[in-house]
């Protein structure tokens, strides 16, 4: 059999293409993993060696013990991936302890998943938690309006969650318990993946300041949207800040109560103050 073939690593290589077409994957920028079920990693197991080493992650998630990953590499293009998958994406199995990793297919330029893998595990085993273990894809992507709106709006959860949701009527009914924010740091390590995972326990996307996004869901398609949506709201709201005018109107508070009451949403009240979000 062809590993390539299975509809988990087709899905895999379109998602990452997809990103790549939107430009938001410039040089190695972005990373994408992919949490396998039982049944897809039995599936491509024939394919798989398990005789390489075991090299620390750098931190924990003993939920997740054993589980498959299908991951981007480090140092690798998006731009790559779809011709040559099988040097710039692989599967990584993770250890007994949760705390180790090999790779067991693919990667054979480089031999290591992304820089950001403990960030990606950590989101993991958070959102597994958060869904009853429906959750199995992290992206992360720096789409330019996103990292621009981190330069002119405080970093926090509750000032990106109501600009985000004031700027186009769909998102808070995507977030409607908001986003998540990380103030920027350095990237690649166990700090930041702490600092990410601590958010993704409350929100599936977390915006990281001058630098790009992380966003969680339970397939390709959804995840992918909701990093879409919000790129996409990101650029309304900096549309609407250079249009040289002053804002006559927006979604208030009580629209987006109107929009939760009429989707049978639990939007996050906690964001709902009446503040401006944008001027
Ligand atoms: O993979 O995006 O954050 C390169 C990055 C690091
Ligand atoms: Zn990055």
């Amino acid at each position: 059999m062809n590993i390539l073939e299975t509809p988990a690593l087709q899905a895999f290589v379109a998602c990452a293409h997809n990103g790549w077409l939107q430009g938001w994957h410039e040089r190695n920028g972005g990373n994408l993993s992919y949490r396998m079920t039982a049944g897809e990693a039995q599936l491509c197991c024939p394919c798989f060696d398990e005789s390489g080493p075991w090299l620390p992650l750098g931190v924990e998630a003993p939920g997740l013990a054993n589980a498959y990953f299908i991951v981007t590499g480090t140092n690798r293009y998006f731009q790559n991936i779809k011709e040559k998958p099988e040097e710039n994406i692989g599967v990584a199995q993770l250890s007994e302890t949760g705390d180790a990793w090999r790779i067991v297919w693919g990667l054979t330029v480089g031999h290591m998943p992304t820089s950001e893998f403990p960030t990606h595990i950590l989101n993991h085993a958070v959102r597994a938690a958060a869904t009853g273990g429906r959750s199995r894809v992290i992206y992360h992507a720096h789409p330019v309006d996103v990292v621009a709106l981190t330069f002119v709006l405080p970093v926090t959860a509750k000032a990106f969650s109501r600009a985000l949701w004031q700027a186009m009527t769909e998102c808070v009914v995507i977030f409607p318990e908001g986003v998540g924010a990380v103030p920027w740091m350095v990237c690649g390590g166990a700090e930041v993946a702490r600092a990410t995972a601590r958010e993704m326990e409350r929100f599936a996307a977390v915006i990281w300041g001058q630098h790009g996004i992380f966003c969680a869901g339970e397939n390709f398609d959804s995840t992918f949207g909701m990093m879409h949506a919000i790129d996409k709201a990101a650029q309304i709201l900096l549309k609407v800040m250079a249009a040289g005018r002053p804002v006559l109107q927006t979604i208030t508070d009580d629209n987006l109560r109107a929009i939760g009451e009429a989707f049978g949403l639990e939007i996050n009240e906690e964001f709902l103050d009446g503040s401006a979000a944008f001027h």
